[in-house]
């Protein structure tokens, strides 16, 4: 059986996170490995206060993890700090690991902050230049590239000037765009509009979904570009059967 590491915040809820990326893994046949790098205290309404791992317990979580076992892939999600993302980059050279997908998260839909100062210039030093795939939103996009993003041109230009920072292939997801749910795939090569159907109302987790099924497609042997239209498939699918079981956002039936 195939593995997928995911490197990522702990989400009580269920709807994102580490315990979302796992259901994504099985929901796929794999098996999942995961390492968390911060606790998260939050329902369905917010996020209320993170721990981060601190940098000796993470360190050795990956280390004595993958003197076992090599997964065939891994993801990043909520890394919180500049240390574990450091942790991260180390791990992936030193154990020569394939197919790292890279969720650059940076805030959650309730606004809480899910990455320290810093660790976004070191997750764009670092990490980016190692990955295969990253799966920026469309706010994220501008984080990281300084354009703002407010439509496909938009997209297209921020996806150019990420590629340049080191990725393989970068899908900008643009469910936060106004009218379509259009996610755009750029390897360098070819730009693909992928165009899906709009969902009213708020979810939690469809980042997270996505970048884990963008990881499990890759650990099956997908390129990046199948993987991408595997992983809009799937998280359609999850967000048509979305229930709400607190007194917030809804999640994804993954
Ligand atoms: O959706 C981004 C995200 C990722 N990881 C964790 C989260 C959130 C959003 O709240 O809590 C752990």
């Amino acid at each position: 059986m195939k593995v997928v590491l995911t490197i990522a915040g702990s989400d009580p809820t269920g709807g994102a996170g580490l315990q979302a990326d796992l259901r994504v893994f099985r929901s796929f046949g794999l098996h999942g490995l995961s390492v968390p790098a911060a606790l998260t205290v939050q329902s369905t309404e917010r996020v209320d206060y993170v721990s981060p791992v601190d940098e000796d317990t993470l360190r050795r979580q990956l280390e004595f993890l993958l003197k076992d076992i090599r997964p065939d892939a891994l993801k990043t999600g909520m890394l919180y700090t500049a240390y574990a993302v450091g942790l991260v980059a180390e791990a992936v050279v030193g154990h020569s690991l394939e197919n790292l997908v890279i969720d650059p998260v940076t805030v959650s839909s309730s606004g809480a902050a899910l990455m320290e100062e810093g660790a976004l210039e070191a997750l764009k030093g670092k990490l980016f230049p190692l990955s295969r795939v990253i799966t920026p939103n469309i706010y994220e996009a501008g984080v990281f590239t300084g354009i703002t993003v407010e439509d496909e041109e938009g997209m297209k230009r921020a996806a150019s000037a990420l590629r340049e920072m080191g990725p393989e292939a970068v899908i900008v997801t643009g469910g936060h765009l106004k009218r379509l749910a259009v996610d755009l795939f750029y390897d360098g090569k070819e730009f693909l509009s992928l165009e899906g159907e709009k969902f009213e109302g708020e979810f939690h987790g469809t980042g997270c979904a996505f970048s884990a099924a963008v990881a499990a497609l890759l650990a099956l042997g997908e390129s990046p570009r199948d993987a991408a239209i595997g992983a809009k498939e799937f998280v359609e699918e999850a967000m048509k059967k979305a229930y709400r079981p607190g007194r917030g956002m809804g999640l994804l039936y993954l």
